[in-house]
């Protein structure tokens, strides 16, 4: 397809002549009404006389208006916001001992999935850094019928039992007097729950922790939550939880920059998955499981059917097992990402339910909110939630029937026609595993449930000393929104039972004294920061509950995460007089190591080099270096302008101020040396703060140094107070 070509400068075709926008005719459809009727046009409505009153008569218009105004379906109550992709899953390792399922033992398929990722709080339209928990939910096509694991990027949850779901979900969201706040748990309402449900405390560490404020869907964890049930052949039943560990690592963003993010590029996590996807920069996870024995249910001081509780990883460990590539966008985001329907209850035979009483309540939940929101039965046949085998059974017509059922019979047992679906025989399809169930009706919580703060004990102790900080610096700026004094003191309450130095300095942002305030001066941020980070590092809490131990991998995100490059956004800072050459091995290399890199300066379009011309898309004015994950600062006589530039100085403190690799070549340095990073780093050493500073090189000297910081992540070593970026 192409568009006619004028003179784009002249004023005549501009606005006035539709033919500009129209595209050639020989490759589009034909415009009809949805009954198939062509259309001359839909331009014009159909009047009586040029500057008549429209009549009634004009179907086309009403055929279209009617359509649009019922565009919309309910949003979906909880996770309305989200982003999916395409791709598959393969086995590496069978799981054959513990089930029959195929998809978890046979490693020759691949197995495609359906990828949606979420906030949970927030509407259709809230930003993607809002600080909450991401849902997680895979769809998985199997030859046995759609597996879906609606997972989160948290490994627990906030509640016990689905019974007080929608109390917890009435809090969060905005307040019904007035829908205020929007995508945020920092008001009274929910602090008041929360206060009052202490079995959310460990789930609240987590949602105060980096883990809430993702860099990427591709680098964060995903997690099944509850204990399922794997059923091998001997139907031997072994609990098991499901882990998506990402191939990148598990990044996070600085909560400053989450902030800022959500002004600047609401969209940054869809768009962040949409460009890499399109970029052949697909994004992948393991699989993980841990597998617990029928008869050690009950070998630990938490029980495993408690989804407010782990398994902690060096008790049961991780095994990798699989491996899934997310590879291909939708087409159409309204027909798949919005009309994907994820249920708990889609799983296959060799798999099966725990007792998790959250679970069984979602069990419940999901197949009935599909109703409501895509308004059918029928919504299993939409093309994103049909299964890939064959489905047939005797259940008839509804809202929005495709199937043309053939035949008479749609009843069982049935002598007539033959062709009533037939049961599998005893033994084989589905059949839920044989537990033996035996006990008084209860509404009561299992005493092995009572355990409320030993996990988030557990996860306290486990953090680095910098993300025991941002926890402090989350909670003093959630608890400070809170108006009620009440609700804020007894948080209080909660989080001096799992650390007395996490309780006060919490209560020296929101103006109450603790025991054990007195062993720090200040609140964090205005403190010194050296000081109140060997603090935090040294405060741990004796006592958890979990098999003994005081902390355990897999929580921080400071350790165990693979060194790697891949996937991440380089900012190019030019203007014109840039060194071409330094520009295009930097491209290169970064290329080469999967990295994007992106020009930026002072207006977009052509930017002159020394050596010819790059294009910028981006500029100090419609991106920031929150946006990206290093900066890059060529050579060239550019950097005159540069240092002129308030918002090019500010890109590089900024980057500097949120731990960001830097690196700068040839003149490009005297623009650091302008800035306060440059005055902070003066007689440091820059290198190991990740900052690679080379005024003789080029970006070649550079590069391999450069890329070997951005692998790093961050750089958490710096002096950062004196930035007020
Ligand atoms: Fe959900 N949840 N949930 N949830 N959930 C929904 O289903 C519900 C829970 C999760 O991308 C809803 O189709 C109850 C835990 C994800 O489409 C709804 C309970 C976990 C998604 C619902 C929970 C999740 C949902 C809303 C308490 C992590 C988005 C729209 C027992 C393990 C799926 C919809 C998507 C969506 C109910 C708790 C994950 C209303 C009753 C725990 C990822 O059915």
């Amino acid at each position: 397809m192409s568009i006619p070509q004028k003179d784009p400068h002249s004023i005549e075709t501009t606005v006035k002549d539709e033919q500009l926008l129209a595209v050639t005719t020989e490759d589009r459809l034909p415009l009809t009404t949805n009954q198939g009727q062509r259309v001359s046009t839909d331009k014009y409505s159909l009047k009586a006389g040029k500057r008549g009153p429209t009549l009634l008569e004009d179907y086309i218009l009403r055929e279209k208006i009617q359509h649009f105004d019922h565009e919309r379906i309910p949003e979906r109550v909880v996770h309305a916001r989200g982003a999916a992709a395409h791709g598959y899953f393969q086995l590496t390792q069978s799981l054959e001992k513990y089930t029959t399922a195929q998809v978890l033992t046979d490693t020759s398929l691949k197995t495609p999935v359906f990828v949606r990722f979420s906030t949970v709080a927030g509407s259709r339209g809230s930003a993607d850094t809002a600080r909450d928990v991401r849902g997680f939910a895979v769809k998985m096509y199997t030859n046995e019928g759609n597996w879906d694991i609606v997972g989160n990027n948290i490994p627990v949850f906030f509640i016990q039992d689905a019974i007080k779901f929608p109390d917890l979900i009435h809090a969060v969201k905005p307040e019904p007097n007035n829908e205020i706040p929007q995508a945020s748990s920092a008001h009274d309402t929910f602090y008041d729950f929360i206060s009052l449900t202490p079995e959310s405390m460990h789930m609240i560490m987590w949602v105060m922790s980096d883990r809430a404020i993702p860099r990427s869907f591709s680098t964060m964890e995903g997690f099944g939550v509850h204990s399922f049930r794997l059923i091998n052949a001997q139907n031997e039943s072994h609990f098991v939880k499901f882990h998506w560990k990402p191939v990148l690592g598990v990044h996070s963003l600085v909560w400053d920059e989450a902030v800022k993010i959500a002004g600047q590029d609401p969209d940054f996590h869809r768009r962040s998955m949409w460009e890499s996807i399109e970029a052949g920069n697909f994004f992948e996870w393991e699989l993980g499981v841990q597998i617990l024995p029928e008869a050690d249910e009950e070998k630990f001081d938490f029980d495993v059917l408690d989804a407010t509780k782990i398994w902690p990883e060096d008790l049961i460990p991780v095994q990798r097992v699989g491996k899934m590539t997310l590879n291909r966008n939708p087409d159409n985001y309204f027909s798949e990402t919005e009309q994907v329907a994820f249920m708990t209850t889609n799983i296959v035979p060799g798999i099966d339910f725990s007792n998790d009483p959250l679970l069984q309540g979602r069990n419940f939940s999901y197949l009935d909110t599909q109703l409501s929101r895509l308004g059918t039965p029928n919504f299993h046949e939409l093309p994103i939630n049909r299964p890939v085998c064959p489905f047939s059974n005797n259940q008839r017509d509804a809202h929005m029937r495709h199937t043309i059922n053939k035949g008479r019979v749609a009843y069982t047992p049935a002598s007539l026609d033959g062709h009533s679906p037939e049961e599998e025989r005893p033994g084989s399809g589905f059949n839920s595993y044989g537990q033996v169930v035996n006990g008084p009706k209860v509404r009561e919580r299992a005493e092995s449930f009572n355990d409320h703060y030993g996990q988030a004990r557990l996860f306290w102790n486990s953090m680095a000393p910098i993300e025991k900080e941002h926890i402090v610096k989350a909670l003093q700026f959630e608890l400070s929104k809170v108006d009620t004094r009440e609700v804020r003191v007894r948080m209080l309450g909660h989080l001096a039972q799992i650390n007395d130095v996490l309780a006060a300095q919490v209560a020296l942002a929101i103006g109450e004294k603790m025991p054990g305030s007195q062993k720090t001066e200040q609140p964090s941020g205005t403190s010194d920061v050296p000081a109140l980070l060997e603090m935090l590092g040294n405060a741990e809490s004796p006592t958890t509950a979990s098999g003994g131990v005081l902390k355990t991998s897999g929580l921080s995100m400071m350790e165990g995460q693979p060194k790697l490059a891949k996937g991440r956004q380089v900012a190019i800072l030019t203007a014109p007089g840039v060194s071409s050459m330094c520009i295009e091995t930097m491209q290169k290399n970064l290329a080469e190591q999967g990295v994007a890199g992106f020009v930026v300066a002072p207006f977009i379009g052509d930017v002159e080099g020394d050596k010819g011309t790059v294009e910028a898309k981006k500029t100090f004015a419609n991106s920031s270096s929150v946006l990206f994950d290093a900066v890059y600062i060529p050579g060239g006589t550019s950097v005159q302008m540069l240092k002129q530039l308030p918002d090019a100085r500010k890109f590089i403190d900024e980057a500097f101020k949120h731990g960001k690799p830097i690196a700068a070549s040839g003149e490009g340095v005297q623009l650091v040396d302008a800035t306060m990073t440059g005055v902070l780093l003066k007689d440091a050493d820059a290198k190991a703060q990740g900052v690679i500073l080379d005024s003789a090189g080029n970006a070649k000297t550079v590069s391999s140094a450069f890329v070997e910081a951005i692998s790093s992540h961050r750089f958490n070593n710096r002096q950062v107070d004196m930035i007020q970026a």
